[in-house]
């Protein structure tokens, strides 16, 4: 268990996830962060990374740094994705072990499971067949990083533990118009559409994908109750257990938003994995539960975009 007073690190604070961790922890009175941004701690440099565990020495550390993006960022950039995440785990986890840090979560992707997996997935269906090729790097990257965390328990007797999300959505998500996942990007598409009074918005794919979304405060409230509650060499998954087609998505997007125009569907960018749903019963039979429904939790991210309009020019 943590103490009020225990030394947290939370890697990526400045991120969606990295951020609602810390709010999370501060609402339950945690108070002694080391808070690093990109800038003064480049998580990529080994050394720089050694230097900071060295001289900090975390109780705790929450790992929700990490390279993000869509479904075109992704497979755009299927070497950055790969380098940067498995640089900055790798560097993250091992100054963690060196230097004795009591526990370490880190945080993955439900990508990390194969494309075509018995749906809903289980944490059991790692490794069972073949990845889905749009975020193959990124997978590969966050299955690394996992195994990292379990091999270092198995071989050291570490306390290391990973939890897997699905699609994540909320306060201070990337709004970037093409490497921003979907929800971000209808916000801003349908935004931009309502207030230009244009006619259609245009959505990638053919809008039969089904996504899981889960709402990132929920997350963060998962990620402190593992970090008390939660030792074992498997991966934990973090989702709803229901998802929406992104056409159904898109509908709803529109209204939140208050767009009333056409949507059209752009078939030559790509639709990704046709299902990713995940079997979230372990993380119930833990006691644990989200709470903030789909229509909800739009409403408080539109707030959120509308509020802070420098977002979109991330
Ligand atoms: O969120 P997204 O980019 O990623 O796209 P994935 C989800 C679905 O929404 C795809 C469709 O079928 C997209 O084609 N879509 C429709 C759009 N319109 C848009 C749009 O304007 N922008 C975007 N981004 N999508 C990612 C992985 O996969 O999921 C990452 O690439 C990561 O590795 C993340 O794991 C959670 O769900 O397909």
């Amino acid at each position: 268990m943590m103490e009020k007073d225990s030394k947290i690190y939370v890697a990526g604070h400045k991120g969606m996830v990295g951020s609602a961790i810390l709010r999370e922890l501060k609402k339950q009175g945690y108070e002694n962060f080391i808070l690093m941004t990109h800038s003064e701690l480049d998580l990529i440099d080994q050394r720089a990374v050694e230097d900071f565990f060295e001289s900090e020495r975390p109780d705790y550390v929450f790992l929700a740094a990490a390279k993000v993006g869509g479904i075109i960022a992704n497979s755009e950039a299927l070497a950055d994705f790969m380098y940067d995440n498995m640089m900055l785990e790798m560097n993250v986890i091992h100054s963690a072990f060196k230097t004795g840090v009591k526990k370490l979560e880190f945080l993955g992707s439900s990508c990390i499971y194969p494309r075509i997996a018995p749906q809903p997935m289980k944490e059991s269906c790692l490794l069972t067949s073949e990845l889905e090729k749009t975020n193959e790097a990124y997978a590969l990257a966050k299955i690394s990083g996992l195994k990292y965390c379990e091999f270092l328990n198995r071989q050291y007797g570490t306390d290391y533990i990973s939890v897997m999300p699905t699609n994540l959505y909320g306060p201070n998500d990337n709004y970037h118009p093409t490497h921003s996942h979907v929800v971000p990007a209808l916000i801003r598409k349908f935004h931009e559409a309502k207030v230009a009074g244009a006619p259609e918005v245009v959505c990638w794919g053919d809008g039969s994908p089904l996504r899981e979304f889960m709402f990132v405060d929920d997350l963060a409230e998962l990620c402190v109750f593992l970090m008390n509650n939660y030792s074992g060499n498997e991966t934990v998954n973090a989702g709803t257990g229901k998802e929406v087609t992104i056409k159904e998505l898109s509908e709803l997007v529109a209204k939140t938003v208050g767009y009333e125009g056409k949507i059209v569907w752009d078939t030559t960018k790509p639709n990704g994995t046709p299902r990713k749903l995940l079997d979230v019963s372990k993380a119930e039979a833990l006691g644990w539960k989200y709470h903030t429904e789909l229509e909800e939790g739009l409403k408080i991210s539109y707030d959120d975009f509308l509020n802070n309009p420098m977002r979109a020019e991330r």
